[in-house]
Order: structure tokens, then C-alpha cells, then sequence
């Protein structure tokens, strides 16, 4: 099963990479997910917000042959046409997208969706979609240039999520190798990040550091 072995990956991979093209100093959305996957990621998200949608298709169609060939987990952000389109292994969806019970008929039973939370009223409303949904998103912990528009929901969100969620869920928002260590005291296991692997010169060795940072934080 798909999703399963998806709810797996979740569980297991530390390190949820998210694509922008244009915080990547100029390499294309291929070339940074090749070294993503050589650096171990098993959980991608395509996220591109401005790009039409017949390169968008284009682009996810090589992106599902590279992640299906290292057994990583291919989600997009937003679009689920798109998604259906290339065979992604699901999707992910905002507060503002289509309701997560639209996006599960949609799609069937066999694809993975997780669904953006910002705020304790969105952590509650997620305990009714457990069979809905396979995971949320828990921020942004940190204000983030990638998402300017974005209030921060701090640290003490994460800590709500930790105690309260009955979903798994990943820490995003403004995480990186220098602030890692802080999230990781609030109990997350999976951290989202999106410049702070793609701005790197070396994408590969910055996704090693960054998830032996989660596996090390156990061990403390
Ligand atoms: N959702 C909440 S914050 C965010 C998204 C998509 C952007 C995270 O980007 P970065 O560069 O890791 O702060
Ligand atoms: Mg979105």
C-alpha cells in the first residue's frame, strides 16, 4: 500500500524537504532534488507558487521518476490535478485549499494527504479528520521569508501539537541547522525545512547535518 508505506516514510525520515526554485541560487528544481536524494531525503514536497501549470507538470513528471527510483515520498503542494496528473503520491493542503474531506474523495484511499495547521483551533479541527488525513504541518514555528505573509505560531505551538496532536505532524517555518536544536526540545521527530537546504552550495551534505542533528537530539 502506497500510503502506508508514505505514513512509513513520515515517520522515518527526520528531514521533510520542501523545493523553491527561486531561493536556489539558481539551480533548477531537478538539480536540487537530485541532491536532496542523495543527501537521504525520503519525504519531498513540490511547492511552487507562480510557475504555470503545464511546466509544473513537466517538472513533476521528472521529479516522480527521481523520487520513485530512491523510494522517497512525492507530495505536492496545493494542486491536486496536478498531483493526480503525475501520479504523485498525494498531496498537500492549506486552510485555504479544498476541505481535506473533498481532497480524500478526490484522490481515493490509497494517497497520503497532509493539511496545514497554524493555530490551536486548527489542531482541534484536525482530531475530526484522523481518518481523513495522514499528517499536519505545525507552524510556521519562526518567522520566514519564504512565507512572508506568515505570523509566526512560535514554539509554544509546536508544544500544543506535541501534547495534543492525533496526527503526526511536522514542524516547519524558519528552521534551521543553528535553531534545530530548539525545535527538537518542544518534541517534533520530522522538521520541515525549505531555504535553509535549498540556499546551500552543498544540498546533500546540508540534508546529512541536518537529520543527524534529529537522530543525535534522541540520544541526548
Ligand atoms: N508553511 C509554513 S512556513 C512555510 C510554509 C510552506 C515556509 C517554510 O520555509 P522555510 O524556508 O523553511 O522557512
Ligand atoms: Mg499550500
Amino acid at each position: 500500500m502506497r500510503r502506508e508505506y508514505a505514513q512509513e516514510n513520515f515517520a522515518q525520515t527526520g528531514i521533510y524537504a520542501i523545493t523553491a526554485e527561486g531561493l536556489s541560487n539558481g539551480r533548477s528544481n531537478v538539480e536540487v532534488v537530485k541532491a536532496m536524494l542523495e543527501g537521504g531525503v525520503k519525504f519531498l514536497q513540490y511547492r511552487e507558487k507562480n510557475k504555470s501549470a503545464k511546466l509544473m507538470y513537466e517538472e513533476c513528471l521528472e521529479l516522480r521518476k527521481l523520487t520513485q527510483a530512491a523510494k522517497a515520498t512525492f507530495v505536492i503542494d496545493d494542486f491536486v490535478d496536478l498531483a493526480m496528473a503525475v501520479d504523485a503520491d498525494g498531496v498537500h493542503i492549506g486552510q485555504t485549499d479544498l476541505p481535506p474531506r473533498v481532497v480524500r474523495s478526490l484522490l481515493g484511499a490509497d494517497k497520503v494527504i497532509g493539511w496545514s495547521t497554524h493555530k490551536l483551533c486548527d489542531l482541534e479541527a484536525s482530531d475530526e479528520l484522523v481518518d481523513v488525513i495522514d499528517y499536519i504541518g505545525v507552524g510556521p514555528v519562526f518567522a520566514t521569508q519564504t512565507k512572508k505573509a506568515a505570523i509566526p505560531a512560535g514554539l509554544s505551538y509546536v508544544r500544543q501539537a506535541q501534547a495534543k496532536s492525533r496526527l503526526p505532524y511536522v514542524a516547519i517555518g524558519g528552521i534551521d541547522a543553528i535553531n534545530i536544536a530548539d525545535v527538537l526540545s518542544g518534541g517534533p521527530r520530522t522538521i520541515a525545512a525549505v531555504s535553509a537546504i535549498v540556499r546551500e552550495k552543498d544540498i546533500a551534505g546540508e540534508v546529512r547535518r541536518l537529520k543527524q542533528k534529529i537522530v543525535s537530539f534522541d540520544k541526548l
